[in-house]
């Protein structure tokens, strides 16, 4: 028995010895910060119109593209539009930039980032939608490729934006559109007012 104990107490130690002398898990531990800096990630809160506190979004570069994650509390059941708009802004009761006597919330972050480069369901910051549960909650992980994290936080920033209604995408069939959709349509996904945003840079 006393020899079984005085093995096994052995082997524990060997094996801890080996692990800190493992060059591999060594290198590993000192690595690992100068492998995830701060400039590849960034944690964003999402804000309601009324400066409540209602989600997180975390984005994180990934090999060629941007990991983003978001939970959100506070929605409609539901699914809501999800996009990156053009500006780093969040401001209640703000003007629409394209036309500033339009005024109301979150306008001010502007339209979807690369707006100007395609439709609506072709823009840079356009993502799938939220699915808010019966509580109202929502999470959601996407990847995307068509921005990074420097993209974001250049120039005027970018705003991550929740609608309150669902997004078409653009995409609406041509028995109920022959001369195809509408400019609104095109530009927007007819998501509806601006619910919950979170600003990166700008
Ligand atoms: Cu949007």
């Amino acid at each position: 028995m006393s020899v079984a104990i005085a093995a096994a107490a052995a082997l524990t130690a060997c094996s801890t010895a080996a692990q800190q002398d493992d060059p591999a898990v060594a290198a590993d531990e000192a690595t690992t910060p100068a492998m995830t800096p701060q400039d590849d990630r960034l944690e964003v809160t999402l804000f309601d119109a009324a400066n409540a506190q209602v989600g997180t979004v975390w984005l994180a570069d990934d090999a060629g593209g941007l990991e983003i994650e978001v939970a959100v509390s506070g929605l409609e059941p539901g699914f809501h539009g999800f996009h990156l708009h053009a500006v780093g802004v969040c401001e209640p009761d703000s003007p629409d930039p394209a036309d500033p006597a339009n005024i109301g919330d979150f306008l001010s972050a502007g339209g979807h980032l690369g707006a100007d480069e395609g439709d609506h369901g072709a823009h840079a910051g356009d993502l799938p939608s939220l699915l808010a549960d019966s509580t109202g909650a929502a999470r959601l992980t996407v990847r995307t490729d068509a921005v990074t994290l420097a993209d974001l936080r250049e120039g005027d920033g970018a705003a991550v934006m929740i609608h309150a209604g669902p997004d078409n995408f653009a995409h609406i069939p041509e028995r109920y559109a022959p001369d195809g959709p509408d400019d609104v349509t095109l530009r927007t996904g007819d998501a509806g007012e601006r619910v919950a945003c979170g600003a990166v840079g700008g």
